[in-house]
């Protein structure tokens, strides 16, 4: 595996690849300068009630404007890759039509990494869709799928020369289930079929796209799609049990895994839905063969544990559209920030679990982090041990799965900088970085500094030799 253990330190392998993420409408603000058209963000925060103290992603941290500096923050973490997202309403700001300058920014941006020595890992959709398309049904009409092929292309007829690692979509779970089924995202519609719809045209648009970026990729690109797949945790295992987690790994995880890594859905997830209409007028012939194109990496976002326990079977349960007998159960120990629990091991389960069911794919965690209340000390500093201690058990996490035969390749932490975070606003900070909102100024926390530490040594101190 190329993971080894020493007195006091765990070592990752050698072309392990070490990195931060962040996302286009959470960090670039800018959001009406250069033709940018309005997203389907910008619409839901403007809606009263939507955003956590009616906050929205127009400044943000000004990241259009303040790149070569925060470039600069990565390149004294050490970090190897970069993922960011493009903005699709600043390509196309009615989700058809070129905006060269659009593109000129991440232009500027990727040249600026690459003179860093850092990698850019693009995703093209991270949740800001124009709002134009959601005009026409967004995620919920079928075209959307082909808009996102085309828009897909213009952005690698840019980039595609200077680019290695293509993303297609950013955890389509949450643009399909939160955004169409809770609406505690955007678009926030509530509408389970409409949930489901959406998930596949998302599924398709990768496969559409897919099929685009294939045709003029080379052997040097690596095309990839992330994922935030449930690790789900029980207390007793026993059929009831056992009936429970089957439902949710089968919504959450199967339902995206199997047509992107098995050529179909899953038979028993779709009975399971059945009762919310025909999937067969939904899914047309073809859909599946271009939905399972080759991927050349998965990428992993986890957070936390989902705790479940079985339900009657006729009682819908919340969260995922057309899911019934199964209860969530609350968090447990010490939590971050949104109250979510912290469980290492689930990752590192999680991990080995995908590596031996779907053994043809590489993985990358290409999310990992936690939110706590950061404040700045009197001397200046930003100091953060919950954080630190959060990532220092993810990654000893990572390791144990790397030894124990997971094929992971890289980590990257959320986030590289504070930023909006969704519907919690600005209520939320995930960074490594400080951000104060007011004057826009940055300040490594601890937790950037100990990742630093991490980079430099490829290896984490294991927890005995540690006073985390
Ligand atoms: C990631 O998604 C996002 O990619 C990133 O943009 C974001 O900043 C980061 O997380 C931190 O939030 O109560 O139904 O919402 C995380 C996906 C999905 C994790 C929902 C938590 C809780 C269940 N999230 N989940 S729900």
């Amino acid at each position: 595996s190329g993971a080894v253990t020493t007195a006091g330190s765990l070592i990752f392998p050698s072309d392990f690849r070490w990195g931060t993420a962040t996302a286009s409408y959470q960090v670039e603000g800018a959001a009406t300068e250069d033709g940018r058209g309005p997203s389907i963000w910008d619409v839901f925060a403007a809606e009263p009630g939507r955003v956590h103290a009616g906050d929205s992603g127009a400044r943000a941290c000004d990241h259009y404007h303040r790149y070569p500096q925060d470039v600069a923050l990565m390149r004294e973490l050490g970090i190897d890759v970069y993922r960011f997202s493009v903005a699709w309403p600043r390509v196309q700001p009615d989700g058809r039509t070129l905006e060269p300058r659009g593109l000129d920014f991440y232009d500027r941006l990727v040249d600026e990494l690459l003179g860093a020595g850092i990698d850019p890992m693009l995703t093209l959709y991270h949740w800001d869709l124009p709002q134009a398309l959601q005009e026409t049904g967004g995620w919920e009409n079928r075209d959307t799928a082909y808009r996102f092929a085309d828009y897909a292309g213009q952005v690698f007829a840019r980039l595609g020369d200077r680019i290695q690692d293509w993303t297609t979509l950013n955890e389509p779970w949450c643009s399909a289930y939160l955004g169409h089924f809770t609406g505690l995202h955007a678009p926030g519609r509530t509408d389970a079929r409409g949930a489901l719809t959406a998930a596949h045209h998302l599924l398709l648009g990768h496969g559409l796209a897919a099929s685009t970026l294939r045709a003029s990729m080379s052997e040097r690109h690596r095309l990839s799609i992330v994922l935030n797949l449930a690790a789900v945790r029980v207390d007793e295992d026993d059929e009831a049990h056992r009936e429970a987690v089957r439902r949710v790994d089968g919504l959450q995880n199967r339902f995206f895994l199997d047509p992107l890594l098995r050529g179909s859905y899953p038979s028993d997830v779709l009975a399971d839905v059945s009762w919310l209409g025909d999937w067969d007028t939904v899914v047309q012939p073809g859909d599946a063969e271009l939905i399972a194109a080759p991927l050349d990496l998965l990428g992993i976002n986890y957070y936390s544990p989902s705790r479940v326990a079985p339900a009657d079977p006729a009682v819908v349960s919340g969260g995922m559209p057309g899911l019934r007998g199964v209860r969530h159960l609350p968090p447990r120990g010490a939590l971050t920030g949104f109250d979510w629990e912290q469980e290492p091991a689930a990752l590192t389960d999680l991990l080995v679990r995908l590596s031996r069911d779907y053994p043809e794919v590489p993985l990358m965690v290409t999310e990992n982090g936690s939110a706590w209340p950061d404040r700045i000390e009197a001397d200046g500093s930003v100091v953060d041990p919950d954080r630190e201690h959060y990532l220092l058990e993810h990654l000893r996490a990572v390791h144990a799965a790397i030894e124990a035969g997971a094929d992971v390749r890289g980590y990257l932490a959320w986030s590289l900088l504070d930023n909006f975070e969704w519907a919690a606003g600005y209520s939320q900070r995930f960074g490594l970085v400080y951000v104060d909102y007011q004057t826009q100024q940055r300040i490594v926390k601890g937790s950037g500094r100990r990742y630093a530490s991490v980079i430099a040594d490829n290896a984490v101190p294991t927890a005995a030799s540690s006073m985390d």
